[in-house]
């Protein structure tokens, strides 16, 4: 009985230490926001893509409605998805809801912030410096952890989301990544 006690405690502590090694959380008024992340670029690359978790822990809704950063010309909110058969991206126009209560996922495959005309390439290892907007939280910096070019998921993540080659999108025009 004992024994069993103290392998829950030490599995416990192990738990909390590697979760809290993981990644940094970011605390914006009802918002939190962690995991945020990004992946290496090839030399030449125009555009990368952005992806975090962010938490609503208030009673409204807030939106993610844009963002900017020295390393790209332009930040946008993105959404992938197929359409027809074919793999498209947009840009949220009205921005990414975040209801009460939920927590969003920007992944790859899925909803991302798009930043283009890099002003270099991300190299594994770096945190890029970006800041975020929202509609109630407002603007929110943070940096964005670069991990290995193809990285499906941000290092110490269970996996989760597919693996996503950023070509052949007809709606990005001259987005080639290689
Ligand atoms: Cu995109």
């Amino acid at each position: 009985m004992n024994r069993l006690l103290l392998f829950i405690a030490a599995n416990l502590l192990l738990a909390s230490v590697s979760a809290s090694a993981r990644a940094e959380e970011i605390k914006a008024g009802d918002l939190v926001i962690s995991q945020a992340w990004s992946r290496a670029t090839p030399s030449g690359a125009k555009v990368a893509g952005g992806y975090l978790t962010i938490e609503n822990k208030g009673s409204a809704p807030d939106r993610l409605i844009g963002g900017a950063g020295d390393i790209a010309g332009k930040v946008e909110v993105h959404e992938m998805a197929v359409k027809d058969g074919v793999m498209t991206m947009r840009p949220l126009d009205n921005g990414l809801v975040i209801e009460p209560g939920k927590t969003v996922k920007l992944a790859p495959g899925g909803y991302h912030l798009m930043m283009f005309d890099l002003k270099g390439p991300l190299k594994q290892g770096d945190k890029v410096p970006v800041t975020l907007e929202f509609e109630k939280a407002g603007k929110v910096p943070l940096a964005l952890d670069v991990q290995g070019v193809g990285a499906p998921a941000p290092a110490g993540a269970d996996g989760a989301g597919g693996h996503m080659e950023m070509k052949n999108m007809p709606d990005h025009p001259g987005m080639k990544m290689r």
